[in-house]
């Protein structure tokens, strides 16, 4: 058993600091998590985000909901906080004068959307309004990140994971968001008041399940001394020919590396 990742030890072992809550659009308390799994509500269509769509809750992670738009398929479910303004509770659209639209990849004819709608919302479990939450969190005034601060950021390549990450850069309204360990594979950069981005500890807090960070680079020369040989070397980490940019890393199957004991609270 190896233990589970320790942000305490972490941080310590990188001397490296934590942004303070107040740099990031989240609330100090995580929101309630009252959603079931099975529940429907209209969500914004992530591949088109100027339409509303219905969706089902799949699943729960911490202050999250794992979303799939009815009528499209198993491949391009999406997370969204349960403060979220892009979820509604059902017939909200329609109270704004909008209409409920297909998903982007709708799997049927495009003429038997009214009756699937119909079908779908027959006898459904619906979200109730009251678990919804009024509004999302303000944004901070300004960007007040700073280069070097550790944080957990959604993988946007991999959005089901919360991972540990560091401000790589400053541009204006926008973060670098890069990943530890990660050789800039997964790196991204995001406005400030992104609700893909949170403080250290969230995950503890909603819990959600934080991943380790990678052991690819960047680590710091006295915890590279603590590994035990199983850390991939560097020639692994160029995406290899034909794979897509989505799914570099490391291929299936490979052994799985050993986090450093500095990182870990047994
Ligand atoms: N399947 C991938 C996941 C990497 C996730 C990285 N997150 C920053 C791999 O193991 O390579």
């Amino acid at each position: 058993y190896q233990g589970h990742f320790s942000w305490d030890k972490y941080l310590k072992e990188t001397g490296a600091t934590a942004a303070p809550a107040h740099c990031f659009r989240q609330s100090g308390t995580p929101p309630v998590n009252e959603f079931k799994a099975g529940m429907k509500l209209e969500a914004q269509d992530p591949r088109n985000t100027t339409s509303t769509c219905i969706a089902t809750v799949v699943g729960l992670t911490g202050a999250r909901l794992r979303l799939r738009l009815d009528g499209s398929d198993n491949k391009n479910d999406f997370w969204r906080l349960v403060d979220s303004s892009e979820i509604q509770p059902i017939g909200s659209c329609e109270k704004n004068g909008g209409m409920l639209q297909p998903p982007l990849g709708f799997r049927l004819n495009a003429s038997s959307w009214p009756m699937f709608l119909l079908k779908t919302l027959n006898g459904a479990e619906m979200a109730p309004a009251r678990i919804f939450h009024k509004q999302e969190p303000p944004a901070p005034e300004q960007n007040s990140f700073q280069v070097g601060m550790k944080l957990e950021a959604v993988d946007r390549k991999n959005p089901h994971f919360i991972c540990p990450a560091t401000v790589g850069a400053l541009r204006g309204v926008e973060v670098l968001v890069t990943f530890d360990g990660w050789r800039g594979a997964f790196d991204y950069y995001c406005r400030y008041d992104s609700r893909d981005i949170f403080p250290v500890g969230w995950c503890a807090m909603t819990g959600d399940n934080l991943q380790p960070p990678g052991t690819k680079a960047g680590l710091p020369k006295s915890v590279g001394a603590l590994t035990d040989g199983t850390v991939e070397g560097t020639a692994a980490v160029a995406p290899a020919p034909g794979r897509p940019p989505g799914q570099r890393g490391r291929k299936p199957g490979r052994k799985k590396t050993k986090l450093p004991e500095a990182w870990l609270h047994k």
